[in-house]
């Protein structure tokens, strides 16, 4: 029998990535998603199944993380064998901007998903998605053993569900593990994160349709790898035989203005004749430098990242020019059909293409939900 998953934030980068990567696997996949006044599933739509199908193996329900009853439901209902728990108010500026929700969904919410897996009685194995922001100001190279530092409510807030996670795994057996993930990135990457604002601008200046870009911090370090590399990696954690922690990172740091070089040379201009300052991108408190010691993940998950900074600059370049209708420069897309597997490439063709060989091809079928 398949595998069941129920996947929170599956409209997010890593959920539309981490859905694909287990209806690969022969998964079950029970995605939630907030109701809104527009469309909020784009990420998904082209693995989105008509649940009239026989073959159907993916699901979507309406919830929230600000509301535990319907979670509960749906944990006691669909009995899943593991949950990942990607879903966040993921935006570290906006965090200091909406603290309170920012806790609410980013900590409560994590509390209200393992209460109803406690409840239910079912063994089930919970992923938490914690992250890099939690060292905070604490010293480069950070590890599992790495005191954290938090340095926003974000940070605050991912830190109270990674101590909730622990406990119920100690309190009550429960098999939790955290991925403490170090930024990652991709051509789903929501539009307002540094790395995407800077690709999409580099398309939108080459079609002469933007003539300025402006940012904040340029020197801050962040280590940036390939999200469809980490959704794999989640996924390794729940299958360990105990639950754990596990720090996931490339082990390479670069700063926003060398991001910013680089997407720039890569379509031949010099971004220093582009990008100004804007103090409002400016945080009230910065981290300056985050850089993963991932020794833990790569002796005991096997795994090791592919794809390189400037390997991740040029598949996100790409992307957006074709995004805005210019041809690519191509080593982007070329990195892509030469190094990682078929899931993950950034268009709908290689999901139409996993559908199709299931017999599950159906473009732009309604959902219930629009
Ligand atoms: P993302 O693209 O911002 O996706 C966040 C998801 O959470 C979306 O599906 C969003 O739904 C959903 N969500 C937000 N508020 C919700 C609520 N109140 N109830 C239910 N769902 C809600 O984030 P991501 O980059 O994929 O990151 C996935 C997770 O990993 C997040 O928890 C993030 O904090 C964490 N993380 C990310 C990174 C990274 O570098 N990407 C690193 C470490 C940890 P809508 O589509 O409706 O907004
Ligand atoms: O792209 P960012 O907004 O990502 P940040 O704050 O590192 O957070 C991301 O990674 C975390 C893992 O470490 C996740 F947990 C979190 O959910 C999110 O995915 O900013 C990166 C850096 C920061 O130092 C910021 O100050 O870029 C700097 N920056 C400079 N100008 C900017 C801008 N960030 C944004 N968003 N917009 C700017 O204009």
């Amino acid at each position: 029998m398949a595998k069941r998953a129920i996947i929170t934030g599956i409209t997010g980068q890593d959920g539309s990535y981490l859905a694909e990567f287990l209806l690969a696997k022969g998964y079950e996949v029970h995605g939630i998603i907030r109701r809104a006044s527009t469309f909020n599933t784009k990420r998904i739509d082209h693995i989105y199944q008509d649940p009239h199908s026989p073959n159907t193996r993916l699901y979507l329900h309406y919830g929230d993380l600000s509301s535990g009853d319907r979670l509960t439901d749906l944990i006691y209902d669909l009995q899943p064998e593991e949950v990942y728990h990607l879903g966040a108010q993921s935006h570290v500026k906006v965090s200091f901007e909406v603290p309170v929700y920012t806790g609410e969904v980013n900590g409560i919410g994590t509390t209200r998903l393992l209460e109803g897996i406690r409840r239910s009685g079912k063994d089930t194995r919970f992923y938490q998605a914690s992250s890099s922001e939690m060292f905070g100001s604490a010293p480069a190279p950070q590890n599992e053993a790495t005191p954290f530092r938090p340095r926003s409510p974000y940070a605050a807030a991912k830190l109270y569900s990674f101590w909730t996670a622990v406990n119920f795994r100690e309190a009550y057996g429960l098999f939790t593990s955290n991925g403490i993930l170090f930024n990652h990135e991709s051509p789903r990457r929501g539009e307002t994160f540094v790395t995407r604002k800077v690709t999409r601008a580099v398309a939108a200046i080459r079609a002469k349709k933007q003539t300025k870009l402006y940012l904040g911090n340029l020197a801050a370090r962040r280590d940036w790898g390939y999200a469809p590399e980490y959704v794999e990696v989640m996924w390794r954690m729940l299958q360990q035989e105990k639950p754990n922690d596990y720090v996931v990172g490339t082990g390479e740091a670069h700063s926003v203005e060398e991001f910013v070089g680089e997407a720039f040379s890569y379509v031949g201009l010099d971004w220093k004749d582009y990008v100004g300052i804007d103090s409002r991108y400016l945080r009230p408190t910065e981290v300056d430098f985050l850089l993963a010691d991932a020794s833990k993940a790569r002796q005991e998950l096997n795994w090791k990242p592919q794809v390189t900074f400037r390997q991740l600059v040029r598949i996100m370049v790409d992307a957006d020019l074709e995004a805005v209708g210019l041809p690519v420069v191509g080593e982007g897309k070329k990195i892509l059909e030469a190094r990682v597997s078929h899931w993950h490439h950034w268009d709908a063709a290689v999901s139409s293409a996993l559908q199709a060989s299931e017999g599950q091809a159906g473009d732009n079928v309604t959902t219930e939900t629009k």
